[in-house]
């Protein structure tokens, strides 16, 4: 297909209205963002959003995962679509661009046709993930991992909340729950825009991550059985203190990631203490431990070692111990020629670029399992996101959206 004209740019200021006026919704404490999945926030964001696809004469899907997909028309209407989102809920503590520059994105390509009149071969759609973040229900990734076949639909139903709300209840209690099958859908190509996350990009001075790659996970939810007992009546060599175990596999983890550098990662982000009061030694811990790697063997072996050494930790002070694995994927490769047309993107409008490997996890990392996918990154402000003082410049924004927008005609196939 014929590469799209040089000069062919998104409206910067539009996107930018866009993502501040999404910004308002949910907001957090410090200036961020909390609109967490199937709460009424993601229902505002979702009702907006679909205000704007409208007002941009898309027509709205909405399958059962909740999954949104705004269609603009091309000329061959049985051509499969080019595919071009990310998500819109946040962390409880999220950035106003993690996962909504990838929607947002998305439209302001829809837009910028619109006032050009560009037309393409292949219909495009812009798409909302469901549940992309995982914190409120894990998985991450949860809808478009049932949308390419990674989990069962039921099963992702009855996922529940820490307060034992189901998944498909507060789907349908938002009004979100759409009638269309998950996964019927087939795609030409998927792009995903998204922010860095990480510190990569902008050390280095480059506008644009051209990835290639996105790292694989595990998470393991770890529930730790002590017994309750007063912090200050109870001699240290009765204690079954289920809080030291926690700490020392906290150690654990830790030291198992520093002893698979370069390419490695370890954390526990989610930990509950039960019951959680400060003159009762723990009877309880449940924690769920984050491996990241991009070989496939390290992140492998790092699970194993875990799971081989944790027990002796437990024994040791007479706790029984479960691990339950509760998201996984193996590390991905994106498609070469999606991969391309993002790099030639770059170039022909002159942003300096880079190859990069994800280190967060990104609906594009499941969709690549169903369709050519690839993915455009933009650098954040020292590298910091999942943290309310998330930020990116306009001209970051803009020139990410810049290259979605080349690579997504150029997939879409512009028709002069
Ligand atoms: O966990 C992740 O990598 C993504 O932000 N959900
Ligand atoms: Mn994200
Ligand atoms: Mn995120």
């Amino acid at each position: 297909m014929a590469a799209p004209a040089q000069n062919l740019r998104i409206n910067p200021e539009r996107l930018w209205d866009s993502l501040m006026e999404m910004a308002k919704i949910g907001p957090g404490v410090a200036g961020g963002n909390n609109r967490q999945t199937l709460t009424d926030f993601d229902s505002a964001g979702r009702h907006l959003f679909q205000d704007w696809c409208k007002a941009a004469g898309c027509t709205m899907g909405l399958d059962q995962m909740g999954n949104m997909f705004a269609r603009r028309e091309g000329t061959d209407p049985d051509a499969l679509p080019v595919y071009v989102g990310s998500h819109l809920d946040t962390q409880p503590t999220g950035g106003k661009y993690d996962g909504v520059l990838g929607v947002l994105g998305g439209l302001e390509i829809l837009r910028t046709m619109n006032d050009l009149d560009i037309k393409t071969k292949h219909p495009i759609v812009v798409t909302n993930w469901t549940n992309e973040e995982g914190t409120r229900y894990a998985p991450a990734m949860l809808a478009s991992g049932v949308f390419a076949g990674m989990h069962e639909q039921d099963w992702a139903y009855d996922r529940v909340d820490a307060e034992g709300k189901k998944f498909g209840d507060e789907l349908k209690r938002i009004g979100w729950r759409g009638e269309e099958k998950v996964g019927d859908r087939k795609m030409h190509a998927f792009f995903e825009l998204h922010i860095e996350q990480g510190p990569i990009l902008e050390a280095e001075d480059k506008q644009i991550g051209v990835v290639t790659h996105g790292q694989g996970l595990w998470w393991l939810e770890v529930t730790l059985i002590g017994k309750d007992a007063h912090t200050g009546s109870t001699p240290m060599n009765m204690r079954v203190n289920a809080g030291l175990g926690m700490a020392r596999m906290t150690e654990l983890v830790h030291t198992i990631a520093m002893d698979n550098q370069p390419g490695a990662v370890g954390a526990i982000g989610q930990c509950n203490v039960y019951p959680n009061s400060r003159n009762v030694i723990p009877g309880k811990c449940v924690f769920t431990i984050d491996f990241r790697s991009p070989d496939l063997e390290k992140l492998t072996a790092m699970r194993a070692r875990f799971e081989a050494e944790a027990p002796a930790i437990a024994d040791a002070l007479g706790l029984t111990m479960t691990i339950e694995p509760v998201g996984h994927f193996d590390p991905v490769t994106f498609d070469e020629s999606c991969v391309t047309a993002v790099r030639s993107a770059a170039e022909r409008l002159g942003y300096s670029h880079m190859d990069l490997i994800s280190g967060a996890g990104h609906d594009a990392c499941w969709i690549n399992r169903v369709a050519p996918t690839a993915m455009v990154m933009c650098p954040c402000v020292d590298g910091l996101s999942h943290n309310e003082a998330e930020e990116i410049s306009k001209e970051w924004a803009a020139a990410g959206a810049d290259v979605l927008f080349h690579a997504v005609i150029e997939t879409a196939g512009v028709v002069a």
